[in-house]
């Protein structure tokens, strides 16, 4: 017998994909695009269609396991367990709470994750992660604009007259974008690309501008200042609806056309243009991306790119909108986190892990919980996280497969996927709710993060606090969209629009900011002096996503892009062997010759595992952006020199 689940890709992803399970026999054997997402409409990427081959990988981990001396040794639950129990109760008695540190990624948006924290709470609270390694920036830079990171629905574009889309590579990222770009473009509007990188995007395009990477504030600036110069402004939104400006007008002021031009490495005559196309007609869109995210000064950059928003009046507008994502924590009941039991608090920034762990005093950190993240492949500096890991007395990983994290584990727990579980996923890529149900039986001995936590739970007197069946939980963890008139029942028959999601943010004007109107941003940021002469520019691969990498699939080498200029002149010819090196670390790569770079830049793509030969982290440094607590990955410069064959 056939049955079929509705069920809802919960991946760290804009897209988060409505998905059908078909299932024969206690086994999946298809996974199909549910018709009825109203914005992945039926159909999936090919990380999408092949997730099968992570479910049912022979390399998936699925039964407990304890480090000994020649490797791995399969144990009990009950052994893994109470061995975790002795250990939790053993640091916070002899060292406190903050001895104890739990990093909980985002690797699954499935809402019950959350109450993993809530274990960790009820603990008295333990030393947890601050900021992010994706979209810290964008969201504390629009926290200090607008109020709270909040964009147009994606479907707003189809009433722009102009699309910018910059440092955004949908293309690759989130290819049910393409389909409302194409069709806003047939229907007349102009698709505009910022990117220093000539990606596939750019071929949907009518232009695409390639900056000095980084400079995007200045590009900005220029495009200001040319709005200003024509009267593309609107005088009515700045007068009644924005705050600052005056300090904004001296920030524009104090640099010339020329001046800035040279800084982005933009002509004035591209900037002038670019600043008519996008004053002249409105509404027009600007798609922001997660590329314009991780440097040092993004906030100060998105900021800037903001304040354009505000001065042509596209902010508040069907068609309009500077749109990064979406917060999805106002869905939830915050309560179900547990807060009040927290009795002591230390965080450590996500992008500073390593060294956070290296350098914690009073107490030092002692044990680790990790869940749902894989740093040393996905934060920046893994030579360092890997030496805070190695310093540490306990750790726990709970994921499907041994990463480059889990080997440095001393005890692995196996958990589900998607498709073993009951949930529902808010998305931050778009406004629609999805339910996961259940598809097949835990394969093996694997359990939930939220079973694990329960089960824990059991051997440290919090049993009562975290009982309750996934459904229970989402009933309680729902509370708000329920008021709101949205039931988990009904969530769980099909994806839904979210009730109180707008598809014009904004549209009153009225901002959340203390001050009620869009904020310019007072100061602009320390431009750093680079260390290498090029920048490392590691964005996401259209192969994978983020480091779920099957071993299997690692490519032999990763490829390091280079323009045909710098190859020339160093003598690196193409699918030779080099060698990168930067303030953190050094990586062998393999040389691809392609003009779609420019000559101050290097692209490698981010994911590849360590122990496979890649790891691009170890090349990234440990620097953070000046609010919002993001990985600043880009910000990283490089050398590169030619190696000899193998
Ligand atoms: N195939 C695939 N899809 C994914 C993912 C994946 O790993 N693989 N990951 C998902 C996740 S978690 C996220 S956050 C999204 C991110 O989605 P995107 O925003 O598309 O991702 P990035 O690759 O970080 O960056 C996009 C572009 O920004 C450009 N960029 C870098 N620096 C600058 C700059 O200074 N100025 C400008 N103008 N551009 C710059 C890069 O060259 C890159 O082409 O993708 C999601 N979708
Ligand atoms: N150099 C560079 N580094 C980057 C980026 C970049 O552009 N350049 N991009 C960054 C971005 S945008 C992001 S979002 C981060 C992502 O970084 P991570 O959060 O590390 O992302 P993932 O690779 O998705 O997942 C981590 C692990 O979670 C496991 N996992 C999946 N689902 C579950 C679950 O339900 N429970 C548990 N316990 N485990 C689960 C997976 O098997 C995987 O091993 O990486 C960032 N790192
Ligand atoms: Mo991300």
């Amino acid at each position: 017998m056939e049955k079929t689940i509705i069920t809802t890709s919960p991946a760290d992803c804009p897209e988060n994909c409505g998905i059908i399970a078909k299932v024969k026999d206690g086994r999946i054997i298809k996974l199909e695009g549910n018709p009825e997402h109203g914005y992945t409409k039926g159909f999936l990427c090919r990380k999408g269609y092949r997730y099968l081959n992570r479910v049912y990988s022979s390399k998936r981990v699925l039964f407990p396991q304890k480090k000994v001396k020649s490797g791995w040794k399969r144990i009990s639950w009950d052994e893994a367990l109470d061995t975790i129990a002795e250990k939790i109760k053993f640091f916070q008695d002899t060292y406190g709470n903050g001895s104890i540190m739990h990093f909980q990624g985002a690797s699954s948006w499935g809402a019950t994750k959350q109450l993993v924290k809530r274990f960790f709470n009820l603990l008295g609270g333990v030393t947890t992660i601050k900021g992010s390694l994706c979209s810290g920036s964008a969201r504390a830079a629009q926290e200090a604009d607008i109020g709270v990171r909040l964009g147009n629905d994606p479907e707003s574009i189809l009433k722009s007259k102009v699309v910018i889309i910059w440092g955004r590579d949908p293309a690759k990222t989130s290819i049910h974008l393409l389909p409302l770009l194409k069709r806003t473009r047939e229907q007349g509007a102009r698709l505009i690309l910022i990117d220093p990188i000539r990606t596939k995007t750019a071929s949907i395009c009518d232009k695409h501008i390639a900056p000095r990477p980084g400079s995007d504030g200045f590009l900005a600036l220029g495009i200001a200042k040319e709005l200003l110069e024509m009267s593309l402004v609107d005088a009515d939104f700045i007068e009644n609806h924005t705050a600052g400006y005056d300090t904004y007008l001296e920030i524009l002021n104090s640099f010339s056309m020329e001046k800035i031009a040279e800084k982005c490495d933009v002509e004035p005559p591209v900037i002038k243009k670019l600043a008519h196309t996008y004053g002249g007609q409105k509404p027009c869109s600007i798609l922001l991306g997660w590329g314009i995210n991780k440097w040092e000064h993004s906030p100060e950059m998105i900021r800037l790119i903001d304040a354009l928003g505000a001065l042509a009046g596209n902010i508040g507008i069907a068609g309009g909108g500077v749109n990064h994502g979406f917060q999805t924590g106002r869905h939830f009941d915050p309560q179900v986190l547990a807060p009040e039991a927290v009795k002591y608090r230390r965080e450590i920034a996500e992008p500073l892990f390593g060294q956070g762990i290296i350098e914690s005093k009073n107490p030092p950190i002692k044990m680790i919980w990790i869940n749902g993240i894989n740093p040393v492949v996905s934060c920046p500096n893994s030579n360092k996280v890997i030496e805070a890991l190695k310093g540490l007395d306990f750790v726990v990983v709970v994921d499907h497969f041994m990463t480059d994290t889990a080997d440095f584990a001393h005890i692995f727990l196996p958990t589900t996927t998607f498709l073993e579980e009951e949930d529902i996923v808010v998305s931050w890529g778009h406004n629609w709710i999805g339910p996961v149900n259940k598809a097949i039986e835990p394969l093996g001995e694997s359990r939930s993060d939220l079973q694990i936590v329960q089960e824990l739970s059991k051997r440290l007197g919090l049993e009562k606090e975290m009982e309750g069946t996934p459904r229970e939980w989402l009933k309680r963890i729902f509370q708000p969209m329920e008021k709101a008139g949205l039931s988990v029942e009904r969530v769980m028959q099909s994806p839904v629009r979210c009730p109180i999601a707008p598809m014009v943010a904004f549209e009153d004007k009225k901002f959340l900011t203390p001050s009620g109107k869009f904020e310019f941003l007072k100061e602009l940021y320390k431009e750093r002096d680079n260390e290498f002469p090029f920048h490392l520019l590691t964005p996401l691969s259209s192969t994978w996503l983020l480091s779920l990498i099957l071993e299997e699939e690692h490519p032999d080498i990763p490829q390091a892009l280079i323009n045909p200029n710098v190859a020339r002149q160093k003598g690196i010819p193409d699918k030779s062997r080099v060698l990168l090196k930067s303030i953190s670390g050094e990586l062998i790569a393999e040389a691809r010759v392609s003009n779609i770079a420019r000559e101050d830049t290097i692209v490698i793509s981010h994911g590849t595992w360590i122990k496979k030969g890649g790891g691009v982290n170890k090349l990234t440094q440990d620097l953070i952006s000046t609010s919002g607590n993001m990985a600043a990955f880009y910000s990283t410069t490089v050398s590169i020199q030619a190696l000899p064959p193998a």
